[in-house]
């Protein structure tokens, strides 16, 4: 599997010959090199996706595909260990999140082929002798651009349904992070899926991803990423008419009213920053607090922030490493530049005693009183960093949570009902979640944002009804 591709149920080399460098972030090292992927790669994977269109897999039912894709998920489970140590090593995850990922890709199969023979269409009355029956079909290809925060999750998410509706998977990891998906190719042809359903082409993002969004023989792509590269996918597959669902991270608030359990609130709001080292397209990076609590809360939070430790993947600590060098500096540059600006360090966690040197490790950091207009208010940092500002009321509250360009998650932490759900209707959020902070866990739930989030679902039953097309079929049975 390392330095290659895989491709039509085989594993070939690369056409450039090249490999890229496999490192671990928690020491900096390399311990592996996957295949340096490109256009002409891209080219046979989707070509092998359109034969087994044409054969095998484009035979199998809906029955035959759920149960091929429930055993793949039992096929994770076995080889479970393994894959854990895999995703933590390449990704510079925390053991306990990479566990839970692992879990969690097997739960998308499972939910997923228990799904596919359950999509019924639906019988609409029209004009009388005749019959309207609408029905779901595969797109064809669908083209998958993975990063590197959350690998097996957001593969498992989005190939997953895209099987289930019948669709043959082209896959582009990213260039940090594709060893796991590489390794559940094998895992793949065990499970039964007939060759060419399953295709991975690791390389990088502006030539083998390049490659795959444009190419005309694919006829659906969901990619999550950065919006800036959000915005290339989405012009590059308008030229091909074709869709695309974009999840784009975003700049999520948690927003604590003063009735709020702070003791339930704050554990919540840590665990949604620092949680995989704030990469997280999820993670609750703004703190908003009602102002007679304002300071109570700050003070609380600084207390725990003070505490984290952030270490390598296989220590006791609260963060692990960041994924490269260049993701580190990014944060690292937030961090220094708002310091720079005049802005408060409330509190900082520590880096763990006697860390690999050349590892990519930054300290979890807490900021308050930012002003609002402060790029730490508006910018993914991406990074363990948690930016607190008060508001007045509740217009207040909503108006703040919506001052970014954003719309991917929120919290909202209070007692009063009506509260709740008057937050709840007022932010422009593709999730809310109240006295509770991310659900990443509920594979059944739809997922996706609003505005620079991106647009379209991934997870739930509503990913089948996007990775697949509509046909409204009139039947006239005149005598
Ligand atoms: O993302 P890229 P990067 C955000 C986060 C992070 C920033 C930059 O704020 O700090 O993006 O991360 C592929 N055509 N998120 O630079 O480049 C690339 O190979 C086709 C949020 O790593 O968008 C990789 O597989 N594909 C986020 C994937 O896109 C291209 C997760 C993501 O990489 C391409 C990651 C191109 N021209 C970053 N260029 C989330 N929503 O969770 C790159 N890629």
């Amino acid at each position: 599997m390392q330095g290659k591709l895989f491709i039509g149920g085989k594993w070939l080399a690369p056409q450039s010959g090249k490999t890229i460098a496999v490192i671990d972030p928690g020491t900096g090292e390399q311990f592996g090199a996957i295949a340096d992927g490109g256009a002409g790669d891209i080219d046979l994977a989707v070509q092998a996706a359109r034969r087994a269109l044409a054969g095998e897999w484009g035979r199998f039912t809906a029955v035959e595909r759920g149960r091929a894709l429930m055993r793949l998920g039992q096929k994770i489970l076995e080889h479970y260990d393994e894959l854990v140590e895999l995703e933590s090593r390449d990704c510079g995850k925390l053991l306990a999140t990479a566990r839970n990922d692992v879990k969690l890709l097997a739960r998308y199969f499972e939910f997923y082929g228990g799904a596919a023979d359950k999509v019924h269409g639906q019988v609409i009355p029209y004009q009388n002798n005749h019959a309207v029956r609408v029905v779901r079909q595969p797109f064809g290809v669908s083209g998958h651009i993975i990063p590197w925060n959350y690998p097996v999750q957001i593969m498992g998410r989005s190939v997953g349904a895209a099987l289930a509706m019948g669709n043959a998977a082209v896959i582009k990891p990213a260039e940090d992070a594709s060893l796991s998906i590489l390794r559940l190719a094998d895992l793949v042809t065990e499970a039964g899926l007939p060759a060419g359903a399953f295709n991975v082409v690791p390389g990088y993002g502006t030539t083998a991803g390049a490659a795959l969004i444009s190419h005309p023989g694919v006829n659906f792509v969901s990619f999550t990423g950065s919006p800036q590269v959000g915005t290339i996918v989405q012009q590059e597959t308008a030229r091909n008419h074709v869709k695309c669902v974009l999840e784009l991270g975003g700049k999520s608030p948690q927003l604590v009213f003063a009735d709020a359990n702070l003791d339930r609130a704050i554990p919540a709001i840590i665990n949604g920053i620092i949680q995989n080292a704030g990469q997280t397209c999820s993670a609750g990076s703004r703190l908003l607090v009602q102002r007679e609590v304002y300071d109570e809360v700050v003070s609380r939070v600084a207390d725990r922030f003070a505490k984290l430790r952030t270490g390598t993947q296989n220590q006791e600590v609260d963060c692990g490493p960041i994924i490269n060098a260049r993701q580190r500096d990014r944060v690292q540059r937030f961090i220094d530049d708002a310091v720079k600006s005049g802005a408060r360090i409330a509190a900082q966690g520590a880096l763990a005693a006697d860390l690999p040197a050349s590892g990519f490790f930054v300290a979890p950091t807490f900021f308050a009183d930012v002003p609002r207009d402060h790029l730490l208010a508006k910018e993914e940092v991406f990074g363990p960093v948690l930016t607190a500002m008060p508001f007045k009321d509740e217009a207040d509250a909503i108006a703040l949570a919506n001052d970014t360009d954003y719309g991917l998650a929120a919290g909202i932490w209070t007692e009063n009902g009506g509260r709740q759900l008057r937050i709840a209707e007022g932010i422009n959020s593709g999730q809310v979640y109240i006295n509770c902070y991310g659900a990443g866990g509920g594979v059944e739930l739809p997922f996706g944002g609003f505005g620079k989030s991106g647009h379209g679902r991934e997870k739930g039953l509503m990913a089948l009804e996007e990775m697949s097309l509509t046909k409204t079929i009139v039947h006239n049975f005149e005598p």
